[in-house]
C-alpha cells in the first residue's frame, strides 16, 4: 500500500461567541473546533459569553487502514453553572487536483470511519447512526446528527471528548488519494436540561 492520503488542516480554532437564544431564558454558548484530526486542546466555554483562547493541533496523515485519534477537552470556564453540551459537525472535503484522486464519486468524509467516540470515558458512538447507509459510522454521518445530553455540570473541570478515525480499508481507494477533509465541531454549552 503506497497510497498516501494527506490530510489537510493544521489546527483547531476555538471561537467563543455568545449565542442569541431569542425568547429563551437560558444561556447557551458555542465554541468551534476546527480540525480533521484530533489532538489535545481545551475548549473553554462560558455561559456569560466571554471569548476564549485558540489551541492548535498537529497535522497527521494516513493511508488505507490507518487510524488517527485525539482528544479535545471541554470545560465550563465561566461562573454560571451549566447542564450539558451538544456537539455538531460540518465537513469540507477538498478533492485532489491530480488523478486518480481527482475522481470525486465517493467523498472522503464517507470513508473516514469513526471507530471510537467517548465523552468523559463513556462510549457515545451509539449516538452516531449510519445516515448515509454505507455500512459504517463515518464523519459524513456525524455531520448529519447531533450529539446531545453530554453532561457538563461542574466548573473548570476538563471533560475529554475522544475520537478515533480510521481510513476504512475497503472503502478508501485510489480516488481518495490526495483528497483532504476538514471537520468543524461546534460545541454548545447549555444551562438547562430542557435545552
Ligand atoms: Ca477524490
Ligand atoms: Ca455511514
Ligand atoms: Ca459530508
Ligand atoms: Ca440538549
Amino acid at each position: 500500500m503506497n497510497k498516501k492520503l494527506i490530510l489537510g488542516l493544521a489546527g483547531i480554532l476555538v471561537v467563543g461567541s455568545l449565542v442569541a437564544v431569542g425568547t429563551r431564558a437560558y444561556f447557551s454558548q458555542q465554541g468551534e473546533v476546527k480540525s480533521n484530526v484530533f489532538s489535545t486542546g481545551t475548549l473553554a466555554l462560558k455561559l456569560d459569553g466571554a471569548e476564549e483562547a485558540t489551541s492548535v493541533w498537529d497535522i497527521e496523515a494516513g493511508g488505507p487502514g490507518d487510524e488517527v485519534s485525539g482528544t479535545v477537552k471541554i470545560k465550563n470556564a465561566g461562573n454560571i453553572i451549566a447542564d450539558h453540551i451538544e456537539i455538531t459537525a460540518a465537513n469540507t472535503v477538498t478533492e485532489s487536483d491530480v488523478a486518480p484522486g481527482s475522481t470525486a464519486d465517493v467523498a472522503l468524509d464517507t470513508v473516514l470511519e469513526i471507530t471510537v467516540l467517548t465523552y468523559d470515558g463513556a462510549d457515545i458512538l451509539d449516538q452516531v447512526t449510519d445516515e448515509n447507509g454505507n455500512g459504517i459510522k463515518d464523519l459524513d454521518d456525524l455531520e448529519k446528527i447531533e450529539l446531545d445530553d453530554l453532561a457538563l455540570m461542574d466548573m473548570d473541570t476538563e471533560h475529554p471528548l475522544v475520537m478515533t478515525i480510521r481510513f476504512e480499508p475497503v472503502l478508501t481507494v485510489g480516488e481518495h488519494q490526495g483528497d483532504s477533509a476538514t471537520t468543524t465541531l461546534t460545541v454548545t454549552l447549555n444551562q438547562d436540561s430542557s435545552q
